[in-house]
């Protein structure tokens, strides 16, 4: 396999720190990729090429940005299967995997950016004040400034380009910074701007571990940072912009439930929770770890969900047949395997899975492990309170409605959960109960990119999407005329 050497990109440019660092397959413990890792230098150089650069972007009209943005979204449909083999070469995902997800989502993210600058309007209206006198008040939306993108390895060009097209339809200039393990797509996304005529430094891109990532945050010219990733990451760098009040948006852990009631309609609900438990290796931060099975099911959903987990098939990304990856890294899968056997400890009953599997030949130098299935934890038991990020969930039996709501509910996190029921009326009580950003109704991981997104809790800061998206990244300035 060939060794792609990944630049940083400043200001257009191609730019090499003479201090690479080798990116690991996670399929099969080769090189993958040489990554040159940026310093403080090259950070301060690529936020002062953003900074450089917003003035003349951030003056463009809406419409030459929203025609760029399509032109984007064109482009990386063009370049389809180049971004699909940088994906699946960082992350070792199944190819038809990051083609019906991670690729075309960032072809979705930027049209619908596009469409939401193209259609929102600055609120404006008129008010009476006190004694009679009269104003008219109106709002202009002006852009944040140069805004820190740091996204992670799980859906890493979904995520980034999630971020990346409203900062830009905003007016934005912004650096990001890659997950040290996937540092491809968002430097492949580089060329793809420059194709498009997006002019050179309003994208930049900076690669390494978390000291980038803290050289990047810290930089006095940054306006705000965009972050997905872990609540640890996120509350660093909360202290890390706090002696300067920049605003953050973060969406940060989970430790979603599923909620199933006896009248689930079964094999729908097998499916969608087979989704939502293993999509991924279970690296989505939307993903189920906890499974409330209102008790007259139990058995048969939990035999249900094993079956399903057994059918999975792990191997060569590029085989068609292949429906599950390896974890991103091997320390990964020594933090899910401390998991498996802290469970074991708790008294979990592994119905499936539980430990690595014998895949055989180069992918034995892989970081592989078998999906799971427990029961007999508690909700005081760790296994059921911490963000595992693997692709194991642990079912437990509910009696009324009420307890259900209150077992779901028993975390810090609140990003997402899901309810299983052929009564919709429940569907939707149950649904608003939850405190969560994310409460799906019969489905998992169904989205309209116009609806807000974000957690609750330890799941973060604000909410993205559509409109709700210009919330960060923009400033509003009200100007008030006396009449
Ligand atoms: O679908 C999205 O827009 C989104 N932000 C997904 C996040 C997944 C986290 O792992």
């Amino acid at each position: 396999m060939t060794v792609r050497e990944i630049s940083n990109v400043i200001a257009g440019e191609r730019v090499d720190s003479g201090d690479p660092y080798d990116r690991i397959s996670p399929v099969d413990g080769s090189v993958a990729a040489r990554v040159q890792r940026a310093g403080p230098d090259l950070v301060d150089r690529a936020v002062r090429a953003a900074r450089d650069a917003l003035e003349s972007w951030s003056g463009t009209s809406v419409t030459a940005r929203a025609t760029l943005l399509r032109r984007v979204a064109d482009r990386i449909e063009e370049r389809f299967d180049e971004f699909v083999a940088a994906e699946v070469g960082d992350t070792g995902k199944p190819a038809g995997s990051a083609r019906s997800l991670d690729v075309a989502r960032a072809v979705a993210n930027f049209r619908a950016f596009a469409d939401v600058i193209s259609a929102a309007g600055q609120p404006s209206f008129l008010t009476s004040l006190a004694e009679g006198r009269q104003a008219l008040n109106y709002a202009v939306r002006q852009p944040l400034g140069v805004v820190a993108v740091i996204v992670p390895w799980n859906l890493p060009l979904l995520l980034l380009t999630w971020k990346v097209a409203p900062a830009l339809a905003c007016g934005n200039t912004v650096v990001v910074k890659p997950s040290e393990f996937t540092p491809s797509t968002a430097t492949l996304l580089a060329s793809v701007l420059a194709e498009a005529g997006v002019p050179d430094g309003v994208y930049n891109v900076v690669h390494g571990f978390g000291a980038t990532g803290h050289a990047l945050v810290s930089h006095s010219g940054i306006d705000g940072v965009t972050f997905t990733g872990s609540t640890a990451t996120g509350s660093s760098i909360m202290s890390a912009v706090a002696p300067r009040v920049r605003p953050v948006s973060f969406e940060l852990g989970g430790k979603n439930a599923a909620v199933v009631f006896a009248d689930a309609s079964l094999d729908a609900t097998l499916d969608g929770l087979t989704r939502s438990v293993f999509a991924n290796t279970g690296q989505v931060c939307l993903c189920t770890e906890r499974v409330y099975v209102q008790r007259p099911i139990f058995d048969e959903l939990a035999a249900g969900l094993v079956e399903r987990a057994r059918a999975l098939r792990l191997g060569d990304p590029n085989d068609p047949a292949t429906t599950t990856g390896p974890l991103i890294a091997p320390a990964h899968r020594e933090k899910v395997l401390r998991y498996y056997r802290m469970a074991e400890e708790c008294g979990a009953k592994v119905l499936t899975g539980g430990g690595v599997p014998a895949l055989g030949g180069v992918l034995d130098g892989g970081a592989w492990i078998e999906p799971t299935v427990w029961t007999g934890l508690t909700n005081s038991d760790r296994p059921m309170r911490d963000e595992i990020f693997g692709p194991v969930a642990a079912l437990v039996p509910f009696d009324t409605e009420d307890e259900a709501v209150a077992l779901a509910n028993d975390t810090d996190y609140g990003l997402a959960s899901s309810v299983w029921t052929t009564d919709l009326s429940r569907g939707h009580r149950v649904a608003q109960r939850m405190r969560v950003g994310l409460s799906w109704v019969n489905t998992w991981f169904l989205r309209d990119l116009r609806s807000p997104f974000g957690g609750v809790g330890l799941s973060g800061i604000g909410r993205e999407g559509g409109e709700f998206s210009l919330d960060f990244y923009s400033e509003l300035t009200n100007v008030c005329v006396a009449l």
